[in-house]
């Protein structure tokens, strides 16, 4: 387990992915721009329906997602894991579950794999590969109803619902570096049977800090929020390309890939000497294709690092 903790503080710069339904809208629903909220969240902020969004899920066919360029993406930038919402608030799951059908095999016409996919992808390149967990399910008949902050009380089937996914993770898919938890009020008991779940199957899986209750094994800062002094303990830093979104925005002001490489560079930088890791975010379109600005400011970081030393 020591050597797990130290493998991943060396890590210092990862990939993170959010890819799932809502990745087909980028951000417009009726025709309209929903300009409130992330676009991963746009089930929430565009008032959609669970019978619309599983409308949108039927149509969800990523026929231009390629596991292997991503990979080498992600490895031409510098980056040492990727880190893949497995499934996001809107409780539609990229791999295959037993315990619901909204997921990729059984509401997509797409009917792959990507969790599968990707992990084999990824460590083909010599990277370490996590998964990120939503702990609320706007999908799930006996979770919560959708609220405005995200962080609601999780009622005992829905928590036992999420052990089942989350056991199914950790036991399917090889070694996973982090399972990266995020939002929703789990109790301190929730917590710990989450993290035992992980545990018991991979003791040398990191949980993040989002698991709440002090059970993570690192902290995660804020959204894009990084500390200007050293912490002290395993912390790690999301940052998306954009404040606005994680999840592909097709209206996106983008401007220069130069500029934006430059900005995160120096966010990087920051982190990293402050003995972080930086964590930072693509959102692909529905189809699959990764956008090009993105590509440009991951390989623009990448070629910088290749001449200066690694992060
Ligand atoms: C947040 C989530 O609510 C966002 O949608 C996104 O996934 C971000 C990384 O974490 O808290």
């Amino acid at each position: 387990e020591e050597q797990a903790i130290a493998k991943w503080e060396s890590q210092k710069y990862s990939m993170f992915i959010h890819f799932g339904a809502y990745s087909e809208l980028g951000g417009i629903w009726n025709d309209e721009r929903v300009e409130y909220g992330y676009s991963e969240q746009i089930r929430a902020h565009g008032n959609i329906t669970k019978e619309e969004f599983r409308e949108v899920a039927s149509t969800f066919n990523p026929v231009n997602w390629n596991p292997d360029s991503v990979a080498v993406l992600a490895k031409n930038a510098g980056m040492k894991s990727i880190v893949i919402t497995a499934k996001h608030h809107d409780g539609f799951s990229l791999y295959e579950t037993e315990y619901s059908d909204f997921d990729i095999i059984d509401a997509t016409p797409y009917k792959r794999n990507i969790i599968k996919k990707l992990a084999e992808a990824t460590r083909e390149q010599g990277l370490d590969f996590g998964v990120y967990f939503s702990l609320i399910d706007w999908d799930y008949e006996h979770a919560l109803p959708i609220s405005s902050h995200n962080s609601d009380s999780i009622p005992p089937q829905h928590h036992q619902f999420n052990l089942n996914q989350v056991e199914e993770l950790m036991t399917e898919y090889g070694p996973i570096s982090e399972i990266w938890f995020d939002m929703g009020k789990p109790t301190l008991e929730q917590s710990r049977e989450l993290k035992e779940m992980v545990k018991k199957h991979q003791p040398n899986t990191l949980v993040s800090g989002r698991l709440w209750n002090d059970q993570g094994d690192f902290v995660v800062m804020g959204d894009n929020v990084s500390p200007d002094f050293r912490m002290g303990t395993l912390w790690q830093t999301p940052a998306s390309m954009f404040d606005e979104t994680w999840g592909y925005r097709s209206w996106q002001e983008r401007g220069n890939p130069q500029e934006k490489a430059a900005e995160k560079l120096r966010k990087l930088v920051k982190v990293v000497s402050n003995g972080g890791n930086y964590l930072l975010n693509i959102g692909p379109r529905g189809d699959g294709s990764i956008v090009e600005f993105e590509k440009e400011v991951l390989l623009t970081i990448g070629e910088w690092l290749d001449k200066n030393g690694e992060a």
